[in-house]
């Protein structure tokens, strides 16, 4: 078509039409995590995206785009990304990998593993999964049709310790029914930065009058909508959660009638809170005994009330399940457990969100019952973990490669492992490299592909179908908006794929990506075919959300049946049945000697708005907005020390330092510093000790240990 003038202008503008060949394609922005993605209008030109916005008919955003969504195209075409499959040629660590062949990469993968399998069992192999959710449940499958039990995943270190202590109490969970509540417990959640969609009908109920109660060590862009800022000691939620317990229960503001019929243990969780008097909890937290009384009033006599909680700063601690039990107590204790306002159980539909459709993603996934497979890594050590979560404990991993006990881990099958992640991240390292064969897939070539035996380039969401469900009752099967860069593949591809090599025997998997998700869907009455007539994607209007008070018909999936104040489990396990506190492991109370010395709190990976993990620093836009890495500390804790904003400062632990630049900001309490925890050159992780864990669930004490920062 002959170009004018105006169009020519119209070309400039970025306007769709025929005379600019720019179209609009519906996509998502998967760049932060699965229950929080927003929908995205990629204009689209030529095959190339050459601008996105946030798209307006998505009732997830309605428009918005954060910094990290609307740097897509610097993440899409970023020089880094990888480009064909490689193979390594020379040192682990180094860049020398040869490209080959899609079917060279996968038949040597395919044939590498089976030969382990032989050799040593197919529990020699782990699976395994980094932040990213999406094809989770195909590579879950294809463990167990290889015949692994080793599914691990990310969440060994975020989500699952936290679903682990709700289940131990309540057997289930839900989330906070934000419409109909009137009080909201915000604890250790900091949605404005990490779950941002959210963060309008946090606003809406907020104009409707909601009442916010923030638990939180840190001043974020809620404490300013708080009626109550409770500024804990990090690692001490257990403390305050049976602080406010206890001024519950003296004060009568429990409710009597559901602790009377639902509730197992009531009297042994009295006598564990009488201890926690307002003054002594004061003592342990750091908060104002006034404060906590007055929370506590609050919470229990505003109904409803719900708590919302977060993934996981609550249980990056050596003491965290306890702490974590502790706080989701007061759910029941309140009598606001599945109630409208309340915390809502709504079972997930996919990928662990929430909808009013149902699938078979657990039938689908655990294809092999772990009765028929090995025991899992970290089974021996975590016991109450391998009962209540379906998965491994990839915390573990490297202990057992280490130890080769009570088999061998030879290999490793990783889609987007970083192995940073882990605390003692040196020595995470030092252990993959012992592995016979390691693969890693991912978008770029990161300093953990280099150690890889085989590297794989996966593409983005631009560029692949995904199925993805929202909270708003919202579906979508995301067609690409562009062909996948270079030889790029979508994870899912690579899965199926690898199925047809290693996983004969598996049906449904060599009949293929969409015929399996037509399989999941099969209960919601949903098909691939029916998703791809609503490219924007579908409103699920007709589907009918679950009743309130389920336990009243069915009791709660617990052992007793009720809510267990007191754990069964934990009784069997030889654990601490009550939510008990305990301090963290390094603490002013439990190792004076060592604060002597380390003085100062730390608290690793509070989360930053315009960071991901590891994955946006190498994006332009969001590496501008914050470019060093920096430890802040409160302005006094710095002037006592002659450091002032921008110095150059030791951060150091007992194990190691890091040479990073101060920031001076009152959003941290005095005593405490917190650090980002995925910088490029000042890694977090190298500081803490790789057995700093908490016991139950074997996770890492990020969020509290001792530390000391001095001027360079
Ligand atoms: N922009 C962005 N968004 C993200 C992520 C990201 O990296 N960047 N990560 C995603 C992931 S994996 C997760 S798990 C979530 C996390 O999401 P959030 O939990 O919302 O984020 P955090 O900043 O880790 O923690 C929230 C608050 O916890 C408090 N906190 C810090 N230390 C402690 C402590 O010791 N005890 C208690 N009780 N509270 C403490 C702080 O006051 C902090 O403001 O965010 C997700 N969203
Ligand atoms: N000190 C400290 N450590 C922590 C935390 C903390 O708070 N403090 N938080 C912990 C928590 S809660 C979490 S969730 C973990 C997160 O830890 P990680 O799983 O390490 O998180 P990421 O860096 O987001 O992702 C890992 C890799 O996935 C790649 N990736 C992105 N998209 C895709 C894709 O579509 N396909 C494939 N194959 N790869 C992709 C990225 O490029 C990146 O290299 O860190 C934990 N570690
Ligand atoms: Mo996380």
């Amino acid at each position: 078509m002959k170009e004018s003038a105006a169009s020519i202008g119209r070309t400039a503008g970025k306007i769709p039409g025929e005379d600019t060949g720019i179209s609009i394609r519906k996509t998502f922005c998967s760049i932060c995590n699965a229950p929080t993605h927003c929908g995205i209008d990629a204009y689209v030109k030529g095959g190339a995206v050459i601008k996105v916005e946030g798209s307006e008919s998505h009732p997830h955003n309605q428009g918005a785009l954060c910094s990290k969504g609307s740097a897509s195209r610097q993440y899409i075409y970023h020089k880094d990304r990888i480009r064909t499959p490689l193979i390594r040629t020379g040192e682990r660590g180094s860049d020398d990998f040869r490209p080959v062949s899609w079917d060279e990469a996968l038949e040597t993968i395919a044939q590498k593993l089976l030969r382990i399998k032989e050799e040593t069992g197919p529990e020699s192999v782990v699976f395994y999964a980094g932040y990213t959710k999406w094809f989770r449940p195909f590579l879950k499958r294809l463990a167990h049709s290889f015949g692994s039990p080793n599914y691990c995943t990310e969440s060994s270190t975020c989500y699952q310790a936290t679903a682990m202590a709700a289940k131990l109490n309540y057997g289930c969970f839900g989330g906070p029914d934000l419409r109909n509540a009137r009080c909201l417990l915000v604890w250790s959640h900091n949605p404005f930065y990490t779950n941002t969609a959210m963060t309008r009908r946090l606003m809406e109920a907020i104009d409707r009058g909601l009442k916010i109660i923030e638990v939180g060590p840190l001043i974020t862009p809620m404490t300013r909508y708080a009626a109550v800022h409770l500024r804990i000691r990090p690692g001490t939620s257990g403390a305050l959660a049976l602080g406010m317990a206890n001024v519950i229960i003296a004060e009568g503001l429990y409710d009597r009638e559901f602790v009377d019929k639902w509730t197992h243990g009531f009297e042994e969780f009295q006598r564990c809170a009488k201890e926690f008097s307002p003054s002594a909890t004061e003592a342990l937290t750091g908060v104002d005994a006034e404060l906590i009384v007055r929370a506590a009033r609050l919470y229990a006599t505003t109904k409803p009330a719900a708590l919302l909680p977060s993934a996981s700063p609550t249980v990056h601690h050596t003491n965290g399940v306890q702490n974590h039990r502790a706080l989701t107590a007061l759910i029941g204790l309140t009598g606001n457990f599945d109630q409208p306002g309340g915390n809502y159980v709504v079972p997930p539909t996919w990928l662990n969100i929430s909808t009013a459709a149902s699938t078979r993603e657990d039938q689908f996934k655990q294809v092999r019952q772990w009765k028929d497979m090995a025991p899992r890594v970290g089974e021996d050590v975590y016991p109450v973990w391998c009962r209540l979560t379906p998965e491994g404990q990839a915390v573990h991993i490297p202990f057992q490669i280490q130890s080769g006990k009570p088999y061998p881990i030879r290999a490793m099958l990783a889609f987007g492992m970083r192995y940073r992640m882990w605390p003692g991240s040196d020595s995470m390292l030092e252990s993959l490299k012992k592995l016979d064969f390691f693969v890693n897939v991912d978008l770029f070539m990161t300093e953990t592909g280099k150690f890889a035996d085989v590297v794989l380039p996966a593409c983005t969401s631009f560029e692949r179908s995904e199925l993805r469900f929202w909270v708003e009752n919202y579906v979508m099967w995301s067609q690409p908006v562009i062909d996948p860069l270079y030889q790029s593949r979508s994870d899912a591809d690579i899965i199926f794929d690898l199925a047809g090599r290693m996983a004969p025997d598996d049906g449904l998997m060599q009949k293929g990506y969409e015929h399996s998700i037509d399989w999941i869907l099969k209960p919601s009455g949903l098909t691939v075919a029916k998703l791809k007539e609503y490219p924007a994607g579908l409103h699920l209007k007709d589907f009918q959300m679950p009743a309130y008070r389920k336990y009243e018909k069915k009791g709660f999936p617990t052992p007793t049946g009720k809510m267990e104040f007191s754990s069964t489990i934990l009784k069997e396990e030889g654990h601490d049945p009550l939510p008990r506190y305990q301090e963290p492991r390094l603490s002013p109370h439990s190792t004076p000697e060592v604060a002597e010395k380390f003085p100062l709190i730390l608290t690793t990976g509070a989360r930053l708005p315009m960071y991901v993990h590891s994955r946006t620093f190498r994006v332009g836009w969001t590496r501008g907005l914050r470019k060093d890495p920096s430890a802040d500390i409160n302005p006094a804790d710095g002037a006592s020390r002659g450091i002032a904003d921008g110095d150059g400062i030791l951060l150091s632990t007992p194990r190691a330092s890091l040479k990073v630049r101060a920031h001076l900001t009152e959003v941290v309490p005095r005593g405490v510093v917190s650090f980002y925890h995925a910088w490029p050159d000042a890694d977090a992780n190298m500081l803490i000790a790789p057995d700093y864990l908490d016991p139950l669930s074997g996770y890492p004490g990020f969020k509290s240990l001792l530390c000391q920062v001095e001027k360079i």
